[in-house]
């Protein structure tokens, strides 16, 4: 009897002590906090990879920008007429090209890169030029009625070209940058592309 009550309290104890353990590490777990900043890291880990990449994105824009306004500056500085570089018989439109690709050539994607190029016979016409219209959409202004002479000086400015001796040229260098961060697209830019523009002036030299 004795061995049997003796057996049945050495038992009892057990349950006890298993309860107190299992609160014991019940406890510990929730009043345990290192973990604590993994967890809450992953929280925030994608919105702060979101920052760093539009961060990152932003500066190279900049730099892609920058670049085209260098580039166009070079151009205008290196010669100002129809052929900047003699030997290469680069023309500006070439050098403006080549320049760019030196500075961000693999940050961007050439092939998108737009040179546009406007001919006015003199710095006054660059404020009153011509009308230019084609009305037949056949993608030239030389058919009858598409060039009003505004200045009446008979020549058309305004029209695509790079001129000859003593025109003023207006080089427009365009770039569509595409961002490539989500998200920032439906906010910034048109439909996440961010058109990067620089102008040059320049006036060909006569030869
Ligand atoms: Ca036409
Ligand atoms: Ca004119």
């Amino acid at each position: 009897m004795w061995k049997h009550h003796a057996s049945g309290e050495d038992q009892r104890p057990h349950r006890p002590s298993f309860l107190r353990w299992r609160g014991l590490i019940l406890r510990r777990l929730r009043q345990d906090e290192g973990g604590a900043t993994a967890i809450e890291f992953s929280f925030i880990a994608i919105g702060l990879f979101y920052i760093i990449i539009g961060i990152v994105e932003f500066a190279m824009c900049i730099t892609v920008g920058n670049s085209l306004e260098a580039a166009t500056n070079l151009s205008s500085r290196l010669g100002k007429t129809g052929y900047v570089d003699e030997q290469a018989q680069l023309t500006q439109e070439e050098t403006i090209y080549a320049e760019i690709e030196r500075r961000v050539g693999p940050m961007i994607d050439m092939d998108k890169l737009d040179i546009d190029h406007e001919v006015y016979n003199d710095f006054e016409s660059l404020t009153n030029p011509d009308i230019l219209e084609d009305g037949n959409g056949d993608g030239d202004t030389d058919d009858p009625g598409e060039w009003t002479d505004v200045d009446g000086d008979g020549f058309k400015d305004g029209a695509d070209g790079v001129g000859g001796s003593g025109s003023v040229v207006v080089y427009r260098i365009s770039y569509p940058w595409e961002l490539m961060t989500p998200l920032i697209g439906q906010f910034v830019g048109d439909d996440g592309t961010i058109t990067l523009t620089a102008y040059s002036v320049v006036k060909n030299e006569p030869y």
